[in-house]
């Protein structure tokens, strides 16, 4: 079982990248000097994670490193990403905390010896807590930690790093974390997110010609989520509710970085109208090298007479084990759709996978749905690039089970199957599809 593409795809071509990917908080757990970050805080919180987990231990990858790069290496991929821990590397006066350091760069010298690129991104939402507790997000003051951290950081790593990201998602961290309040650090309110998400892109945009003078060598871009939005029916009022939510959840993060401007509903925030100084703006948008792409779903909206817009769950479609709808044509569509809307740099899909209900049973794991999904998704990649949009990576989410944020550990998103028992690893059929198509294209 191997997943097939046309012969004449991009995505045969030897010089198409294919990786897998991980974030530090999902998989290396806390047993060394690491300070504690706003999800140690939001997991001691209680009522905030599904199964009551936290990341103290994970996946153990601090211990188990080099047999996890090991398995990478036996898919046969090209690229790893994984993000590093901020409050693991730096101490709270803002200096380097060493043996931090040292974890990385003996990680990232054992991707090297196994010839693989390494991927990393400087920030998937693992603020360390000191700062949460002077403002995080909200503070203007974080971004410019960020930028001293991204600064010390990447001199330090120098050339072991392939391609930096400055954030993974900041929907996620600005509208999960301080508007809605289901992902660290809890926080509820519609300015908050707004600002918060702000300080982010503003981040962003203050690392960026840090990490291109310290690592002139590195491919250097950013991190965003789509989840495409659509009309529930082809009426007017639906389908403006589609393009409002398009632009609050998806254009908010991405226009910014090309047009120097929010979308056009910026102007009916009122009082979630965040303070932007003048200047900002021209700091965020800097050239990229390249832009990640990540999906999994798209949304669907219709008008409402109290709000933008509705969100509806449709009934009757098929759905992975977190309630996603399948709907791989969505995937080809954001991409072409952004390539008409911003002069984009190449892309790389650095996220994209299914988490389903796996079963280790007799040591295999039938991962038929995942198995589909890969498929049809490949396949969708493949039709944005016959359309024109300069694909050149493709990142499988994720490389095994691990910390699924607010779910906990009830939803497995790997191509490993993970025993948190244990810490066996066992590779499921969606993996050594994926590690016979890579070595195949060979
Ligand atoms: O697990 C997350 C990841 O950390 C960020 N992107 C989405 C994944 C699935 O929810």
């Amino acid at each position: 079982m191997t997943y097939k593409l046309p012969t004449d795809s991009r995505l045969q071509q030897p010089s198409f990248l294919f990786g897998v990917a991980t974030a530090s908080f999902q998989i290396e757990g806390a047993r060394d000097s690491r300070l504690a970050c706003i999800w140690d805080t939001f997991c001691a919180t209680p009522d905030k994670i599904r199964d009551g987990s936290n990341g103290f231990v994970a996946c153990d990858h601090l211990r188990l490193f080099r047999e996890d790069v090991a398995l990478i290496a036996s898919l046969g991929v090209d690229a790893y990403r994984l993000s590093i821990s901020w409050p693991r590397v730096m101490h709270a006066d803002g200096s380097l905390n060493q043996q931090g350091v040292d974890f990385y760069i003996a990680l990232l010298d054992e991707l090297k010896a196994h010839n693989i690129k390494a991927f990393v991104t400087l920030y998937h939402w693992d603020l360390p807590q000191h700062l949460e507790d002077k403002g995080g997000w909200l503070s203007r003051e974080t971004a410019y930690k960020f930028a001293e951290y991204a600064d010390k950081i990447s001199l330090a790593l120098g050339d072991r790093v392939y391609s930096w990201a400055t954030l993974n998602e900041p929907f996620c961290s600005g509208y999960l974390g301080y508007e809605v309040g289901i992902h660290a650090p809890g926080l509820k309110s519609k300015a908050y997110g707004r600002q918060a998400s702000h300080h982010l892109l503003l981040a962003h945009g203050l690392a960026m010609p840090i990490l291109r003078k310290n690592c002139p060598q590195a491919l250097i871009g950013i991190v965003l989520n789509f989840t495409p939005a659509y009309p529930l029916t082809d009426s007017a009022a639906d389908k403006r509710a589609a393009e409002l939510a398009d632009e609050y959840f998806n254009q908010w993060y991405i226009k910014p970085l090309f047009d120097k401007a929010y979308p056009d509903s910026f102007a009916n925030l009122g009082e979630a109208t965040p303070t932007i100084l003048a200047g900002d703006f021209a700091i965020i948008a800097q050239p990229l090298d390249f832009l990640g792409i990540n999906f999994y779903t798209r949304a669907v909206y219709q008008a409402d007479a109290e709000a933008d817009f509705q969100q509806v769950d449709l009934p009757d479609v098929v759905r992975t084990d977190i309630g996603w709808e399948i709907y791989p044509q969505a995937f080809t569509d954001l991409l072409v759709s952004l390539q008409q809307k911003y002069p984009l740099p190449p892309i790389y899909i650095t996220e994209n996978g299914c988490a389903a209900a796996d079963i280790l049973t007799n040591g295999e794991v039938a991962d038929q749905m995942r198995l589909d999904y890969y498929q049809q998704h490949l396949l969708a990649v493949d039709q944005a690039i016959r359309q024109g949009v300069d694909v050149q990576g493709y990142f499988a989410w994720s490389l095994m089970d691990n910390f699924e944020w607010a779910e906990g550990y009830s939803k497995r998103f790997g191509i490993v199957y993970v025993d948190y028992t244990t810490q066996q690893r066992v590779i499921k059929q969606s993996g050594l599809a994926y590690r016979d198509f890579i070595q195949q294209r060979r």
